[in-house]
């Protein structure tokens, strides 16, 4: 089991415990999740060696449950609160804008035990009346069933791509394999991913097909074909796997990269232009002749457009965009010279500053800047100013010994319910990156939350509003804010807006980063890493800040030390 799997067991219970008004309780629960999620060593490891109450949080009484996860998969405690509660109202638990206590409210008061029910009550007006609820209420209620339909059996980009990609690598060694690439929503970084889609160039299907659905992490075949086969892993994430001819493969490969939109536009311009565009071929109508082809860019330049990066393919305006050729250059993958969001043993990450600079110079980064927590942050390992001393002689001499990067001393400072910050004026002047960010009472009015926002932004001090919605994707919906307001202030403080890179996160989202781009705001790309492993999370930032028509020159972090630097002192 990975670490993050035995995490969401641990929030299911505080979840539920939450919603059995147990008090103390979840908060223990939760505490333990995160750090557990955070590990850089596997958890079956550390149980292995009798490690588990070292990690912090985990006392004797989740130590014994932990072991039982590991020993059995299952939680036995787990199973029979679900049992006591009920599947109806956990359901409602995890729309958005109903916590466990307002979930148990809804199903005492109406009899409401599921989402249809909530949905049917919300648009009769039935809920307003309640304790806790108005009106506005209600229609947040109605947009967060909508937002759960959407995700319900996604999964996150950052869970999915490494598992595709190990799929990958073991079909690409087989000698019939010609071509073999990811496609659909994974091939366009889509934040949350449906199922996985791969394609495959070969001229006999018969043998990949075979390893296919005999390899080792299938837990059910679905369907076995010489064109399609469609997987279950143990995970539950299915895998669709399409062989083609050598010479489809172009179109293939558009057609499954999708989107579905952007296919349908394109097939329309093809068919202006006189030819039917399908996942076999361009076939010319008029002479039923295929028009030959062998890459993606071929297709394009046929339809009189430049490439458009798969990144793009949503049909949201990108195919016009190419036409009239104001197609932004989004952000390369490499362009990022350093991580600006990165946690260190001083507060809850798991490494040593050494470490984590060592790992981002291996990466090829140019700098680093390590922002650890502030300490009213939920974290109680967070920096207090004492600490904050400490850590600036640890980096101090650190940047005077050879051959490492530099290091930068900032801080995610948590932003207080009232707008100020956590840390003192005196002390936040002299780090040399300030995030500011909101870490607890996210469910504030938007009213409330937007003049808590715009009061960090308004701080001097501050240089970049860190994951500034705090989303968590397909667990909690972002906060209530007047975006437009954030972006448009925020641009003209001089404060760069995080896309944060972290797999749950990803915040600014792709969308809301294309309305920012509108106020003129820059960019910062940090990973949230709290170990050195994390830092590759990168790559999900820099997908975001690509599906969101980010370009390299309205981030940051793309930029020299010293460019870096004249932008922080402007
Ligand atoms: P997902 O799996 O929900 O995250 O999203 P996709 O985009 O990967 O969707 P999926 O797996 O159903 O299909 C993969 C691609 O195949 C999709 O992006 C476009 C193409 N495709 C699927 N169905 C259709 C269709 O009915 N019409 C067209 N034009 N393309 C389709
Ligand atoms: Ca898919
Ligand atoms: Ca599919
Ligand atoms: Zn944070």
């Amino acid at each position: 089991m990975s670490n993050r799997e035995v995490a969401a067991i641990l929030y299911e219970v505080a979840d539920l415990l939450e919603i059995k008004d147990v008090k103390f309780k979840p908060v223990a629960y939760r505490r333990a999740a995160h750090e557990i999620e955070t590990l850089s060593e596997e958890i079956g490891r550390i149980a292995e060696r009798d490690g588990l109450e070292e990690i912090p949080g985990v006392g004797t009484h989740i130590a014994t449950k932990l072991r039982e996860i590991l020993d059995t998969g299952k939680l036995a405690y787990l199973d029979r609160m679900k049992q006591e509660v009920g599947p109806g109202v956990r359901e409602l638990a995890g729309i958005g804008g109903i916590g466990p206590k307002k979930a148990m409210l809804l199903h005492r008061e109406l009899g409401i035990d599921s989402m249809e029910n909530l949905e049917a009550a919300a648009r009769a007006g039935k809920i307003r009346g309640l304790t806790g609820f108005g009106e506005k209420s209600e229609q947040n209620l109605l947009l967060g069933i909508a937002a759960r339909k959407g995700t319900a059996g996604r999964s996150l980009l950052g869970e999915i791509l490494p598992v595709a990609e190990t799929i990958r690598t073991r079909l690409a060694v087989l000698p019939q394999v010609r071509q073999i690439r990811l496609a659909g929503s994974l091939r366009r970084m889509k934040e949350t991913i449906g199922d996985i889609d791969i394609i495959v160039a070969s001229a006999e299907p018969e043998p990949v097909m075979a390893a296919f659905v005999t390899l080792p992490e299938v837990s059910r075949v679905l369907g076995r074909g010489l064109t399609k086969s469609s997987i279950v892993l143990a995970s539950g994430v299915q895998v669709d796997l399409r062989v083609v001819d050598e010479g489809q493969f172009w179109t293939a490969l558009l057609y499954f990269t999708g989107s579905k939109d952007h296919n349908i536009a394109l097939r329309r311009r093809a068919l202006g232009r006189g030819w039917s565009l399908s996942e076999y071929g361009v076939k010319d109508e008029a002479t039923g002749r295929n028009i030959p082809g062998s890459a993606e860019e071929d297709l394009y330049r046929m339809l009189g457009l430049p490439y458009i990066e798969p990144e793009l393919r949503e049909n949201t305006g990108e195919i016009e965009a190419a036409e009239k050729g104001t197609l932004p250059r989004i952000v390369p993958y490499d362009a990022v010279k350093g991580d600006l969001h990165v946690h260190s043993q001083w507060s809850d990450g798991r490494d040593s500053i050494r470490d984590l600079a060592e790992t981002a110079r291996a990466r090829g980064y140019e700098y680093i800047a390590i922002c650890d927590h502030s300490r009213s942050a939920e974290i109680d390992r967070g920096l207090t100013v004492e600490k904050v001393v400490q850590q600036r002689a640890e980096i101090e001499q650190l940047n005077r010994e050879s051959g490492g990067i530099p290091v930068l001393h900032g801080v995610e400072c948590n932003i207080n319910e009232d707008g100020t910050l956590d840390l003192p004026s005196a002390v936040l002047r002299d780090f040399d990156l300030v995030i500011a960010s909101i870490h607890s009472r996210l469910r504030m009015h938007g009213d409330e939350m937007t003049r808590r926002l715009l009061a960090a932004i308004h701080n001097e001090n501050v240089d970049i509003l860190g994951h500034p919605t705090g989303r968590i994707l397909l667990r909690r919906e972002p906060a209530d804010l007047d975006l437009p307001a954030i972006f448009e202030t925020a641009a003209a403080q001089h404060v760069a807006l995080e896309i944060n890179a972290y797999p749950s996160r990803l915040d600014l989202s792709d969308t809301n980063c294309r309305k920012a781009k509108e106020f003129g705001v820059n960019f910062s790309l940090g990973s949230d890493a709290h170990a050195t492993g994390d830092l590759a999370q990168m790559q999900l930032g820099i997908a975001t800040a690509r599906r969101g028509w980010v370009t390299a020159e309205e981030i940051i972090n793309t930029r020299s030390l010293e460019g870096l630097r004249a932008w922080l002192g402007g």
